[in-house]
């Protein structure tokens, strides 16, 4: 048996809601990922539709969990990287991507920070600058189309978005360092909708795309990204992760449509995860 990857996730964790850490963890494990965790918060439900949740921040802990594993000589095949809640927890992951960058490990960051045009609420207008320096230390980076708006200081479009529009987008978003670039929420007609990808040490772009599926489905974000690292580290390249993250994403959102379930309680990705092993040609 070839080694065990080991990667370590760096999210909140939302106690009800199925988002950041609550479905990395299952997915990245569930093929075959030895997967830690750095929580970064704990909420008892995610900040998308509901009110009222608890927050208790962990950001002093991160340090100390860091020099803890330094001591230990540990290392991460990859460091995943979502929700982040502050300036000063972007300072810290930063600091932490300096101690545990490695000459092969992949910096995936997730800049989590906005949908629809909008920042999530519990962010400040300036916040998008922080997540550009962060994302500047990445070798990948997977936003959404108002995510990448924001990083590229761009208005907002809401689409539908033409081949070249796309492939700008994606340019503009290597030019900020990272090699590989995975932009979501991309789409040219009404009836399909997916991602698109560029990987700069090829000039390959390549696009991905599925039946859409209407309804604002919480939590789809991080089971895209979950996903998609989960099919790099088995030794997919990055055009097939992504074909597999989108075809995995809208298969537990079309799951989760047919049950009528509450969109703010995520996409049903557990009864998905045996397609999910089965695309990976794992076991
Ligand atoms: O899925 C992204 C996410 C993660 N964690 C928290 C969130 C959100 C999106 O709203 O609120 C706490």
């Amino acid at each position: 048996m070839t080694r065990q990857k080991r990667i370590v996730a760096i999210h909140d964790i939302s106690c009800f809601g199925r988002c950041s850490l609550t479905v990395a963890l299952p997915i990245l494990s569930a093929t075959g990922i030895e997967t830690s965790v750095i929580p970064t918060a704990v909420l008892s439900t995610h900040t998308g539709g509901f009110t009222g949740y608890t927050f208790r921040d962990l950001t002093h802990d991160i340090r100390p969990i860091s020099e803890h594993w330094r001591s230990l000589g540990l290392e991460f095949d990859s460091i995943y990287t979502g929700y982040l809640g502050s300036f000063e927890q972007l300072d810290i992951v930063s600091e932490f991507f300096d101690d545990f960058r490695t000459q092969n490990n992949i910096i995936l960051v997730d800049p989590v920070m906005a949908d629809n045009g909008k920042l999530y609420p519990s962010f400040s207008p300036d916040f998008p600058k922080g997540m550009l320096k962060l994302c500047q230390k990445a070798d990948i980076i997977v936003p959404n189309i108002t995510e990448a708006a924001f990083l590229l200081g761009r208005p907002y479009n809401p689409g539908p978005y033409t081949e070249k529009y796309i492939k700008d987008m994606l340019m503009e978003l290597s030019s900020i360092g990272p090699e590989r670039i995975v932009l979501t929420g991309v789409f040219f007609d009404d009836r399909h909708l997916g991602a698109a990808c560029l990987d700069k040490t090829t000039g390959k772009i390549s696009f991905a795309f599925e039946e859409k599926i209407e309804g604002y489905y919480h939590g789809t974000g991080d089971v895209f990204g979950s996903a998609l690292l989960a099919a790099l580290l088995n030794g997919f390249d990055l055009a097939d992760s992504t074909k597999v993250a989108v075809d995995f994403t809208v298969e537990s959102i079309r799951k989760t449509k047919a049950a009528g379930t509450d969109v703010r309680f995520g996409v049903n990705f557990e009864c998905t995860l045996p397609r999910l092993i089965k695309s990976l040609n794992l076991y």
